[in-house]
């Protein structure tokens, strides 16, 4: 008791001072600058088309960083502040961690196993330039009757393909090693494809919230009782860190979310034939969502009150990159209500209270070739984070020669969306990395499933049944992944050493979205890759390098662990989605469950100085 109670003691809240510096910062301009160059004066800067893949903040041990959390004055330290970088050379991947303390690399190993690291934009760029002077292709086109200077080739497809012809890049010798011109169908009509809304017309009319009760110093956020870190990474876009929440009835910050974000994106399409079966993406690894994030558009991507944050990616050549106000950040108001009451069992009077529900939005979007994802962290005043991913942009499609749907007697894989245009049936599941630390480290994972009991004692109630509550602490990661369906089951994050003055265990419950799993078979391809899609819950053992896909089967009851989370969309193509699509929402939500004596929001009213 004595032992937990100074641990506890020993790891204090996330709070904040007036300094700049936080150890989970992004990498800067002249940070990444600085990698280059310790990189280019190595041996390495002699290797042959020496391409930087990634340099990421290779991020402190957490104990440091909740150590220097808990310290007084939080000024910058000694916190070794180092890069994990992903460079090719030589026909060889080499992964390095590299001291920008020391100006020196710190460790260095050639990666030889299967994979490739993710493409730059330089080599899909060359990539789409190459069949524009490569000859068999050439002739195809003006055979097709087409100006060359009109044709795109982009890694995937632009809204108006040209069905029958793929190419195989080798993007090291940055050659074309397969040309298969499969058969030819009528090309699809331009017209009506303009998805652009008309000039001079707002898109919406937006409210102005204050943001009065929003500071932001570098990359903490502090916002009614939050306080946060939010940064910008190369793969993952949006980092949130060290979330905490202001506890009025104990006047202390608690911990809640150690590090949020995206982990990886897996976009199967469902036509297996030549030209579409290796089209199953996982855009945050190949691509990554930080160097896809688009730079926001004031009044459409986010509202006028909104604030704006740049990002930092290191380009092929190692060169800073500045991505201005890829992050906006906002108080947003909806017209939902937070709580509200009215009482009528007064003698004499109606008693009627309530309050607005005023949230504050982190906000990207990452154009992903012909996807855009609105990724959305909200934060409620309740101890809620709701979690969004909001999909539009233009489908993968391929030419055919059907026009009328009733012409199609063959498996098309997809829906006619237009003339000679079938859009093709997909899925996405967009997994999330939730290192949540609940009122600490020490945490369990709980499955309470509601379960139907019979009333057998007639003498007892005149009920046959009711339902009642099987809680069940999940020892090991291999009972820690959860298939959710029909069967209602609560799903909680507790901290077992932290109780409620009434004794219930402190927690967060996971509130998920329409259940989706992968209906591929297991031994396909890309599920094999996928594997975790299958199950949209899984726990595990906390590891600082495990960020990017799970493993083993350590124990998992009351340590530091992670939840991972998947957003799933099944995706049948509709006219309407067609020549862009309307935005379609998912998400999940966590919740404090008996995390709070009772409800926050009554100890923190909302100080709404104007709504509209
Ligand atoms: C980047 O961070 C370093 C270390 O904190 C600092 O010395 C430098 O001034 C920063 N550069 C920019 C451009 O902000
Ligand atoms: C091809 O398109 C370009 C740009 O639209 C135009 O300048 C050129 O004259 C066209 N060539 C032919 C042969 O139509
Ligand atoms: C919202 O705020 C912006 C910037 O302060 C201002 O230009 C705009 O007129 C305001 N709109 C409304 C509806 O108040
Ligand atoms: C953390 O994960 C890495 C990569 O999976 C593994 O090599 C390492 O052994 C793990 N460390 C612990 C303490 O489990
Ligand atoms: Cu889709």
């Amino acid at each position: 008791m004595s032992i937990s109670f100074l641990v506890l003691a020993f790891f204090l809240q996330y709070c904040f001072t007036s300094s700049l510096y936080h150890p989970l910062d992004p990498l800067n301009s002249t940070e990444i600058n600085q990698i280059k160059l310790i990189i280019q004066k190595s041996k390495l800067g002699g290797l042959p088309d020496l391409t930087f893949h990634s340099v990421d903040l290779e991020e402190p041990d957490k104990r440091y960083v909740l150590k220097w959390l808990s310290a007084s004055k939080q000024g910058k330290t000694n916190l070794p502040r180092q890069s994990k970088v992903v460079v090719r050379g030589g026909g060889e991947t080499h992964e390095l961690v590299v001291d920008l303390g020391t100006d020196s690399i710190k460790s260095h190993h050639i990666y030889t196993g299967h994979g490739y690291p993710p493409l730059t934009f330089n080599e899909l760029f060359k990539a789409s330039k190459l069949p524009l002077s490569y000859p068999k292709f050439k002739n195809e086109m003006i055979r097709r009757g087409l100006n060359l200077s009109e044709v795109s080739c982009i890694p995937f497809t632009v809204g108006w393909p040209i069905g029958g012809i793929s190419m195989l890049v080798d993007v090291d010798k940055m050659k074309i090693t397969v040309y298969i011109d499969t058969r030819r169908v009528p090309l699809p009509k331009a017209e009506g494809t303009d998805f652009r809304s008309p000039k001079g017309k707002p898109d919406s009319i937006i409210c102005n919230l204050t943001n009065t009760r929003l500071t932001i110093e570098g990359h903490k956020v502090k916002w009614g009782n939050w306080v946060l870190h939010v940064s910008f990474d190369a793969r993952a876009g949006i980092i949130i860190s060290t979330a905490s929440i202001f506890d009025a009835k104990f006047n202390k910050f608690r911990r809640i979310l150690y590090r949020g974000h995206v982990s990886e994106t897996f976009v199967p399409y469902m036509d297996p034939t030549s030209e579409w079966y290796f089209k199953t993406f996982m855009d945050v690894g190949e691509f990554g969502f930080g160097r896809a994030a688009d730079t926001l558009q004031p009044m459409i991507d986010c509202p006028a009150n909104a604030k704006y944050m740049d990002g930092y990616v290191a380009g092929a050549d190692g060169q800073a990159q500045q991505f201005p106000n890829v992050i906006c950040i906002f108080e947003r108001y909806d017209g939902n209500v937070a709580w509200r009451h009215t009482e009528i069992n007064v003698p004499g009077k109606v008693i009627r209270s309530g309050e607005p529900e005023i949230n504050l939005v982190v906000r990207m979007v990452a154009t992903v070739g012909n996807y855009d994802y609105v990724l959305d962290w909200e934060f409620k005043n309740s101890g809620t984070i709701k979690v969004g991913v909001h999909l539009t942009g233009i489908l993968e499609m391929k030419a055919t020669s059907y026009t009328i749907n009733d012409q199609i007697t063959e498996n098309v894989y997809g829906t006619l969306v237009a003339d000679n245009v079938v859009a093709v049936n997909h899925d996405h599941y967009v997994t999330y990395y939730l290192d949540l630390d609940v009122d600490g480290n020490g945490n369990s994972f709980i499955k309470s499933k509601l379960q139907t009991a019979r009333v057998t004692n007639i003498n007892v109630s005149p009920r046959k049944s009711y339902w009642m509550v099987i809680r069940e602490t999940v020892k090991r990661e291999a009972e820690a992944r959860v298939r959710l369906g029909l069967k209602p089951t609560e799903l909680l994050i507790v901290n077992p050493n932290k109780k409620t003055k009434l004794g219930n265990h402190v927690g967060y419950r996971l509130i998920p979205g329409q259940p989706v799993a992968s209906l591929l078979s297991d031994d396909d391809y890309p599920q094999i890759r996928a594997a975790y899609t299958k199950y949209q819950v899984w726990v595990t053992a906390y590891n600082k390098s495990e960020r990017w896909a799970g493993g083993l089967n350590r124990q998992i009851e009351n340590r530091d662990i992670v939840m991972w989370y998947t957003v799933g969309f099944h995706h049948v193509p509709c006219q309407e989605d067609f020549p862009v699509m309307p935005t379609i929402h998912g998400g999940f939500e966590l919740r404090p469950a008996n995390f709070f004596e009772s409800n926050p929001l009554l100890s923190q009213p909302q100080k709404c100085t104007k709504t509209c």
